[in-house]
């Protein structure tokens, strides 16, 4: 896909007066009078789109990005990733714990692990945060927080050009990253507004957001309608939300405006929860001809009891477009998508679960459904899947990992563990040390002594191992040769199998 970006510093077109010589000869330039500017643009395939931009101010870029995964071609060539393979976005070359797509959006090096460079932060500095997030203003800036409670505002972030990440889910000594295991939790202080906004000024930005590994949750507080609150004026934003919860707040879980001539952000949720919040999970305004695309991807918004429904708000010109890949935008008190008035909303879903919207939304479906997504227990913060999940491997791969024949719906990926019991795990099989650097040891039960296939596979199900032995007692296992990360190791015995697991530091 191509976008078309008001931006300043890449100038590819310049709207009056361009040189048509930029673009290749698939690409044409068909009408630039009247501030009107009609491109028609067809990539290697063939596939075309045609836009119009009207209102523009001075400059639009072109960026070519092929396989639309938010990383520009010339980028991912310089860099050594595939034009051609959305899927790269998701994975991390250089083991740093952050993403390609975020090293694009943040413009760092994906080769190298000290790009960017990080700063710490634990509990404890927790009020040192809004300090920290405005150096953003003076270029990079990528906190990581280790797990706890950060009770703090972030009051604002004025000004364009910044590129920010926080990133939570590391353990205490920023050794780990696993937000599951070491969770981050930020929840705001009294009477004040957590609230990381994007710049209000009225000149053309290049900005960037990640946040990866917190979970917004339990605020009373609200911008924007919103525990966290985005708002967009003007330029270009990269937006990423990954590994996020934003649960039982008092009001929305989560704020997008668009307010500005010519914004054009792109925003990923991806593996983010938001759910039982009180008014409703996410609310938008866009005007002023705001272009905003989001793209949902194995996110899960579940607020039954909420005011609103799941995605709220109104959108007066401009055109928002709503992409939703694997994801569950069910149960909510009112609509999945709750828009009263609207005007050019669409919403294209694929391989999602979502019940009813508002009428007159331009929705369409692929692999859709409206079942029960069978949640564990939502009213306990437990969206993950029970074992009659109608999501369960209804997903597209789109390069996360996932386990079982296909990606799960929503944000939780189930683990197929039939036949095994955490007592099986914990009193017939135990491995050391776990994490482990090159070997790990495994002590078996006398109790299952026999002929076992044991197996090593990554979390996108990938076999690293697999050999047979007769196993008695204790023994070593070679793993010097894993990349760094989280396995399952499979021990097949007497028709059993016996899954833990194992991460290699
Ligand atoms: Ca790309
Ligand atoms: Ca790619
Ligand atoms: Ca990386
Ligand atoms: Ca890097």
């Amino acid at each position: 896909m191509y976008r078309i970006l008001p931006f300043i510093s890449f100038l590819l077109i310049t709207v009056f007066g361009f040189s048509q010589n930029i673009l290749s000869d698939e690409e044409q330039i068909l009408n630039s009078e009247n501030e009107i500017l009609q491109l028609a643009v067809q990539d290697e395939n063939k596939r075309s789109a045609d836009y119009t931009l009207t209102n523009f101010s001075n400059t639009i870029v072109l960026v070519v990005d092929l396989d639309d995964d938010g990383m520009e071609d010339s980028w991912e060539t310089s860099n050594g990733l595939d034009p051609n393979d959305p899927k790269d976005a998701w994975t991390d070359e250089d083991n740093d714990q952050i993403l390609n797509l975020f090293e694009f959006q943040l413009e760092t090096d994906p080769n190298d692990s000290s790009s960017p460079s990080v700063i710490e932060v634990s509990p404890s500095e927790a009020s040192s945060l809004d300090d920290l997030i405005e150096e953003a203003e003076n270029g990079i800036q990528v906190i990581r927080l280790s797990t706890g409670n950060y009770n703090t505002n972030v009051l604002a972030v004025y000004d364009y050009n910044f590129k920010l990440m926080i990133q939570g889910g590391w353990n205490d000594d920023f050794s780990f990253y696993d937000p599951n295991k070491y969770p981050t939790y930020w929840n705001g202080a009294d009477d004040e507004t957590l609230n990381v906004l994007v710049p209000e000024n009225d000149d053309v930005t290049n900005t960037t957001v990640v946040l990866d590994g917190v979970n917004f949750i339990s605020s009373d507080n609200f911008i924007l309608g919103g525990t966290v609150g985005l708002r967009f004026n003007d330029g270009y934003s990269a937006i990423s939300i990954y590994n996020c919860s934003f649960n039982f707040n008092a009001h929305y879980g989560l704020s997008l405006g668009h307010k500005g001539s010519g914004d054009a952000a792109e925003i990923f949720i991806v593996n983010t929860v938001i759910g039982n919040n009180g008014v409703g999970g996410i609310y938008t305004q866009v005007t002023n001809n705001a272009l905003p695309r989001w793209r949902l991807i194995n996110t899960t918004i579940n607020n039954p009891n909420s005011e609103e429904g799941g995605i709220d708000g109104l959108t007066s010109t401009g055109e928002l477009r709503i992409e939703l890949t694997n994801s569950i935008n069910w149960g909510n008190t009112d609509y999945s998508f709750n828009f009263s008035t609207f005007h050019n909303v669409i919403i294209p879903i694929v391989n999602s679960n979502v019940d009813e919207a508002a009428p007159g939304l331009d929705i369409t479906t692929t692999n859709t459904i409206s079942d029960d997504p069978l949640f564990e227990a939502p009213m306990s913060a437990d969206w993950t899947l029970t074992d009659n999940s109608p999501c369960i491997d209804a997903g597209i791969d789109v390069g996360l990992p996932f386990t079982g024949i296909a990606p799960d719906m929503g944000a939780f990926e189930t683990i197929d563990l039939s036949g095994i019991t955490e007592k099986n795990l914990i009193e017939l099989l135990s491995i050391s040390p776990n994490p482990f650097y090159d070997n790990f040891s495994i002590q078996i039960d006398e109790a299952i002594f026999g002929e076992a296939e044991v197996k090593i596979y990554d979390l996108l199900g990938k076999c690293f191992l697999s050999e047979k032995r007769m196993i008695s007692g204790q023994f070593e296992m070679k793993a010097n040769t894993l990349p760094h990360g989280f396995y399952m190791l499979s021990l097949e015995i007497n028709g059993r199998k016996y899954i833990s697991k194992i991460l290699k530091n």
